[in-house]
């Protein structure tokens, strides 16, 4: 199969399920790599897209309680934190004067906020930064906020636009699975909800990123299925909406601190299987221009052979990561300069993006 494939893509064949499951089983993992390098190469030449750009988290608390998220901590605990509007815009000042184009700001479901706290993040962030990129709030958000002011995702993501937002990061999709919720994060708003929220914003011209998270309890059946839904609804932006899918993040699944110390030194989910998933997802979403490899959670050197399996982007400078951790300190962030000799080492070429993947001109630090 794969010796056709190289052909038959060329000449605009869709894959389908099936053959996605062949490519899945498919020992020659080289073969698989080595076409969706092609593809990527075909869509983006040697360009590999990244942002100066910082995380923020406003709270860990968090009342939905997923079984793989070691971020979140109960309402209850004495670990969770709030952060105020004006400091996640202090925060956000603090990365303009580091040269950020981006933001990206999310948080847990946090039910003693209310509506109005973040709508003033997003108006705070703007006034003090009014020329950087809002990314902001995953669906599970949107919908806690449709909830909390008893509107439409539609109508709370057309006031969020107002106030400031650009774009939605691509979280909480995980499995898009009725079932994989139903084991793992049953009080999360749904799969159905995740993608209704993405048409919504797709229908308001906010274009957004959609996740995977994989090697967590799934089964490569429902990785499957998760990639055609995301295709299905991409197709449907891309005829009848002004936005669109800009990226897909798949995600591994990053143990527990405790469990990484253990006696074993495999990790749950092998290297192999990660680059197969990113080659994978190159291949079934030719519809989606961007596959992240986001360099917190694949690590830096698996990153960097993921931009020779299909990946473009690698995020950014992220400056701090809290949502996964390698050590008791937050994950710290790379600088420009670190980030362009990581991918001029890979051999391709750095591409300081913004958030809409327009280049900027780059700084002058090489
Ligand atoms: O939704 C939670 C995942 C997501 C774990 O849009 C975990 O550009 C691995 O969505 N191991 C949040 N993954 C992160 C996210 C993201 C990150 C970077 C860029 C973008 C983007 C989006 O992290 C959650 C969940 O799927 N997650 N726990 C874990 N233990």
């Amino acid at each position: 199969m794969l010796s056709q494939l190289q052909n038959q893509l060329s000449q605009g064949y869709r894959l389908t399920p099936a053959d996605a499951l062949s490519l899945f089983q498919s020992p020659d993992i080289f073969a698989l790599g080595a076409i969706a390098e092609k593809t990527a190469l075909a869509l983006h030449h040697q360009n590999v897209y990244y942002s100066v750009n910082r995380h923020i988290n406003y709270t860990n608390i968090c009342s939905i309680g997923c079984t793989f998220c070691h971020f979140s901590c109960s309402p209850q605990d004495p670990a969770g934190y709030v952060l105020t509007p004006a400091q996640v815009a202090q925060l956000a000042s603090q990365a303009v004067q580091a040269q950020a184009t981006e933001i990206h700001i999310v948080g847990g479901i946090n039910p003693d906020l209310p509506y109005d706290y973040y709508l003033s993040i997003i108006k705070e962030v703007r006034q003090n930064c009014p020329s950087l990129h809002i990314k902001a709030f995953t669906a599970p958000e949107i919908i806690d906020l449709a909830q909390k002011s008893s509107q439409s995702p539609s109508q709370v993501l057309a006031q969020l636009q107002s106030q400031g937002l650009n774009t939605l990061p691509g979280g909480g999709a995980e499995i898009l699975s009725d079932k994989y919720f139903a084991q793992n994060c049953p009080k999360k708003p749904t799969p159905e909800q995740w993608l209704e929220v993405h048409r919504a914003a797709h229908a308001l011209g906010i274009p957004t990123n959609a996740t995977m998270l994989f090697g967590y309890q799934e089964t490569i059946q429902q990785r499957i299925d998760h990639l055609f839904q995301l295709r299905d609804l991409q197709d449907q932006s891309l005829t009848q909406h002004q936005g669109s899918f800009q990226c897909f993040v798949p995600l591994p699944y990053i143990p527990p601190r405790s469990t990484t110390a253990n006696a074993d030194p495999t990790p749950s989910i092998d290297a192999l299987d990660q680059l197969r998933t990113i080659a994978i997802s190159r291949l079934v979403l030719d519809n989606i221009p961007h596959i992240k490899a986001f360099w917190p959670m694949l690590g830096l050197k698996l990153t960097q052979v993921a931009l020779c399996f299909g990946c473009d982007d690698i995020d950014g400078t992220v400056t701090e990561y809290r949502v996964v951790k390698n050590s008791d300190q937050p994950i710290t962030g790379l600088t420009i300069h670190q980030l362009h000799r990581f991918i001029c080492q890979a051999r391709r070429q750095p591409v300081l993006r913004d958030g809409f993947y327009n280049p900027i001109p780059p700084y002058n630090n090489d």
